[in-house]
């Protein structure tokens, strides 16, 4: 059963003068997703349960973590597992979370038990710390829904946007991008999927907008690098703007998110920093800042992570 802490038991993972990177050391965490909300940035990962020397993923929960300065972390313990949704069966995989008018909403690619393949649910909660409940009681996505590629985890790795006209727009995809536009209940979709031809997709994309630009960053190649594209509008049409973090020295994978924080731009990425294995993962951060024409400069993995950044009016 899910465990929900109460406040008073919460788990401090101090940083304090030691290395802000990996945040998390006592469990393996991955996929990062972020929300901004009040004074606290939310960060959302999923948990890699591998055993040293398995080759493949072994996921059942979606983690949340929250800090008031970048460098100390509370741990929320579980937002959601698999079992959220009961029509699922398996691979708790790259999940993304977004507050509308005043919810909570968690979109979570994982198996479908009884349609072949990934499929999205969605998970919605009072609170940013969850736990999330299964909004519809089915899946939002089904893999018999695209048929761009053959695979079964092609409708993988959702990434929500709301944009200030209120519009949501949902991206997902594997080798293929695609998005579609959500209706204003956020659980169910507006019209058709779409696909979008981006230079080398391999998954994890990611929508932020900063002064009018839109940035669609995204997973590129295999191994990943972070790539971005920008664009006019939440449908593009997408110029790609190059490579911002090189690829992993061990895990093929590097699933970014983006956030601005008290006054700072931050990169969220995962890397084996802890356990050198492809399928034990570590979420890490790096601050950052835009270029004067508002490009992402090449970012480099640091040990050290970013510097104490203190929200005024928030307590840890
Ligand atoms: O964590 C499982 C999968 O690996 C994610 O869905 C991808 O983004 C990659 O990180």
């Amino acid at each position: 059963m899910m465990r929900h802490l109460p406040p008073a038991l919460l788990f401090c993972i101090a940083a304090g003068a030691h290395a802000a990177n990996p945040i998390v050391t006592d469990i393996f965490t991955a996929d990062p997703a972020v929300v901004v909300d009040g004074k606290r940035l939310y960060l959302y990962t999923g948990r890699d349960e591998a055993s040293p020397g398995e080759t493949t993923y072994r996921m059942n929960e979606w983690r949340v973590f929250s800090t008031c300065d970048m460098r100390n972390w509370t741990d929320h313990g579980v937002a959601a597992m698999v079992k959220t949704f009961a029509w699922a069966k398996a691979d708790a995989f790259a999940a993304d979370v977004v507050r509308h008018k005043g919810k909570y909403y968690l979109y979570a690619p994982v198996k479908h038990a009884t349609i072949p393949g990934f499929a999205i649910g969605v998970g919605v909660s009072d609170t940013p710390t969850g736990p999330f409940r299964d909004a519809r009681g089915s899946a939002l996505v089904t893999n018999d829904m695209t048929r761009e590629t053959p695979n079964g985890w092609d409708d993988i790795d959702p990434a929500v946007f709301v944009d200030d006209d209120g519009q949501a727009y949902m991206y997902f995809g594997n080798k293929v991008l695609k998005y579609v536009r959500l209706k204003p209940n956020m659980i169910e979709l507006d019209g058709t999927i779409r696909t979008v031809g981006l230079f080398n997709f391999e998954e994890a994309p990611w929508l932020h907008k900063r002064d009018g630009v839109y940035y669609l960053s995204y997973a590129s190649g295999l191994p990943e690098v972070i790539a971005y594209a920008t664009g006019p509008s939440p449908t593009g049409p997408w110029t790609y703007r190059g490579v911002i973090m090189d690829k992993n020295k061990v895990t093929h994978t590097i699933h970014q998110a983006f956030a601005d924080f008290n006054g700072k731009s931050y990169v969220f990425y995962h890397n084996e920093m802890v356990s050198n294995a492809d399928y034990r993962r570590s979420v890490a951060v790096e601050e950052f800042s835009y270029g004067k024409d508002g490009a992402i400069p090449r970012i480099a993995q640091t040990r050290a992570g970013p510097a104490a950044n203190p929200a005024p009016g928030c307590n840890n």
